[in-house]
């Protein structure tokens, strides 16, 4: 057994949960088996693992300018509270399996999970799934709070099956998930030959499907008549520099130079006292475009690789599959403003729920993260925008922050986690529905879940006027 879990144990931690490189894996495999020369296997490669390792310098400066802000904050206003972000999410659930005694689980469900999806592909002629999540840091969290989800609420897992039982229900969220997601990024990307692997899958099939209900999709936030000088908002740098100067420069002020100067507290992005506030807070908020620049530039890099290289694995190993990648893979074919709209307007919807749950003296506070209410809400306005004009954009990333809120804080009460949950919308709606199941039917609960997730792409394909057409994920 061990010379079997020695190698697995190896690619788990090295490969698997190290993104970059099991993309620049796949796109070697997948240049090898179209038989292109070694020297472009080589510079796909490279291409394809140093714009993942560009993503994840991106990823982490825009949540290490932000989660700062945040501490300070929770000091300022001695708040005791959950912050709705993957990260905390993830050391919130892995101290409570700790203090259950089930650390290991994660791990192990994680190579199950994927395994699990492998085998929906390959069986895709009776499965009807089509695509292949490949994000690992994502996989890693996930795989983390579904744990926790599944042993602490279904006490009769808490044994030597709780890892197979946790296994098989991520890789059934992470193959069905993703396949709603084909016929969406399809039409979202003109036939990008990609599928979204991430935590909002459920919403984007929902927007999806409800946003022309809202608009035309040519009134679009691109074709939107605005007075001639917000045409400088058309640019993601300038909107995304005016946006945080104006969120994070007011929030910045309130907390004040002493709070910001507290190196302890704030850690590297400290404010060194011997120069100006104001110019800190500038320089700050400016910082946040710095880093959506470099994520959006690491994302084109590797998606264009992985979508050519694919092709080899799709045509040879795993026949008619789709990659599912990262959400923010999907920005840069929406309108150029859709991005920060949702943001702006998740954010909105985000802070009005906090403030409620302050007003109605909530026992769990929630603290907006950064993760969450931008990427989450970021998509959901790139899809619904594409789909309904600038209206289904609007409402739904508002809608989106309000449930990311108020949803979070019955799971953090659900799972009795401290200091954080892990806040993407999926991880609100189905999952939070689906811990209730867990909690008051037990195992038929957790059975109940796996044959909903069976059912979804039998009815997607049942639903799909052509049988070829939705192997090919055409939109139809
Ligand atoms: C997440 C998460 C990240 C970001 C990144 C976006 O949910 O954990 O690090 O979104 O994947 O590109």
């Amino acid at each position: 057994m061990d010379i079997l879990l020695i190698p697995l144990n190896w690619f788990s931690t090295n490969i698997l949960q190290n993104p970059a490189f099991f993309v620049g894996l796949l796109v070697l495999i997948g240049y090898i088996l179209l038989k292109k020369p070694v020297h472009e296997v080589f510079a796909g490669f490279v291409k394809a693992t140093v714009g993942y390792l560009i993503l994840n310098v991106g990823a982490g400066g825009l949540v290490s300018t932000f989660r700062p802000i945040l501490v300070a904050l929770a000091k300022k206003f001695n708040l005791e509270a959950a912050v709705i972000d993957p990260y905390f999410g993830l050391a919130a659930a892995n101290a409570k399996l700790e203090e259950m005694g089930f650390i290991s689980v994660a791990t192990t469900a994680l190579l199950i999970g994927f395994g699990v999806n492998i085998l929906l592909v390959a069986l895709r002629k009776v499965t009807k799934v089509r695509t292949l999540f490949i994000t690992g840091h994502i996989m890693v969290q996930q795989a983390a709070t579904i744990s926790v989800f599944v042993l602490l609420l279904i006490p009769q897992l808490q044994n030597a099956f709780g890892a197979w039982a946790v296994g098989i229900i991520c890789g059934l969220y992470w193959a069905v998930s993703s396949n709603m997601t084909v016929e969406p990024t399809q039409r979202l990307t003109g036939g990008g030959g990609f599928a979204i692997g991430h935590q909002q899958q459920f919403a984007i099939w929902f927007v999806d499907k409800v946003a022309p209900f809202f608009g035309k999709k040519e009134e679009n936030l691109d074709n939107l008549k605005l007075p001639t000088f917000l045409n400088i908002f058309h640019d993601t740098v300038v909107a995304s520099a005016t946006l945080m100067l104006v969120f994070f420069g007011a929030i910045l002020a309130v907390l004040g130079p002493e709070l910001m100067s507290n190196a302890e507290l704030i850690g590297a992005g400290a404010y060194v006292p011997t120069k100006s506030f104001f110019m800190y807070v500038i320089q700050t908020s400016l910082t946040f475009s710095v880093y959506l620049f470099i994520l959006m530039q690491g994302v084109r890099m590797f998606v264009a690789e992985l979508t050519n290289a694919f092709q080899g694995i799709s045509s040879k190993l795993l026949p008619g599959s789709f990659p599912a990648v990262d959400v923010a893979a999907s920005y840069g074919f929406g309108s150029s403003n859709a991005v920060l709209s949702g943001f702006a307007f998740g954010l909105i919807g985000q802070l009005i729920t906090i403030a409620l749950l302050v007003i109605f003296k909530n026992p769990i506070l929630i603290i907006t993260g950064f993760v969450p209410v931008f990427f989450d809400n970021a998509a959901i306005a790139v899809y619904a925008d594409k789909r309904g004009g600038w209206k289904a954009a609007v409402v739904l990333s508002f809608i989106s922050g309000i449930i990311q809120v108020s949803v979070g804080a019955v799971a953090v009460a659900l799972l009795g986690l401290t200091g954080g949950y892990h806040g993407n919308i999926d991880l609100a709606i189905p999952w939070v529905p689906f811990g209730y199941l867990f909690k008051y039917l037990g195992i038929a609960g957790y059975v109940l879940v796996c044959l909903f997730f069976l059912a979804i792409p039998q009815l997607q394909f049942m639903k799909a006027k052509d049988k070829e057409a939705y192997y090919r994920g055409e939109a139809q």
